[in-house]
C-alpha cells in the first residue's frame, strides 16, 4: 500500500486544484490531503481564505481521489504529518520546486506542473471587477 500526501488551502475550489490532486492519487493507493488552516493561510498571505477551514476540508473530502484529509496548522510539521500517515510520496505543484526537498531523506518529493491561467488570486480579482 503506497501514500502519497499532498498540501495545500484549496480556496475557491478550482479545476488547476482538481488536476493536481486527479494526477496525484495515480502515483499511489491512497491519497492524503492537508489542508491549510485559515490561521496559516493569514501568516502565508497577509488575508483569511474566503471559505473558511470547514467549508474547505468538506469539498476536499467529498472528492472520489481524495481519501483522508487532515488539518496542516504549520509549514514546518511536513514531517510530522508525513510520519503520522506513513506517507512514502509528498507531491505539490511546481509553484513550490524545491521547496519542500528537506523531507527527502523521510519521503520522496514529488512537483508536478501547475495548470496554467487558473489561480484562486486571479478569480478573487475577475470576480471583484464584475
Ligand atoms: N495548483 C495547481 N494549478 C493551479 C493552482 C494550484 O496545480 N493553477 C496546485 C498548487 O501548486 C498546490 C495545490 O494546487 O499544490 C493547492 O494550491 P493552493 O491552494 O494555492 O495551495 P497553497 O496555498 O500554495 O498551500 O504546505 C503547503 C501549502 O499549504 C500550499
Amino acid at each position: 500500500m503506497k501514500t502519497v500526501i499532498t498540501f495545500g488551502t484549496f480556496d475557491v475550489f478550482h479545476i488547476g486544484h482538481v488536476n493536481i490532486l486527479e494526477r496525484s492519487k495515480k502515483y499511489g493507493d491512497k491519497l492524503i490531503v492537508g489542508v491549510s488552516s485559515d490561521d496559516l493561510n493569514f501568516s502565508k498571505k497577509s488575508r483569511y481564505p474566503i471559505y473558511s477551514q470547514d467549508h474547505r476540508m468538506k469539498i476536499l473530502s467529498s472528492l472520489k481521489f481524495v481519501d483522508e484529509v487532515f488539518l496542516e496548522e504549520s509549514l514546518e510539521l511536513k514531517l510530522e504529518y508525513i510520519k503520522k500517515y506513513d506517507a512514502s510520496l509528498l507531491i505539490m505543484g511546481d509553484d513550490w520546486k524545491g521547496r519542500f526537498d528537506w523531507v527527502k531523506p523521510e519521503c520522496d518529493v514529488l512537483y508536478l506542473p501547475r495548470t496554467p491561467s487558473i489561480s484562486t488570486t486571479e478569480l478573487i480579482e475577475i470576480v471583484k471587477k464584475i
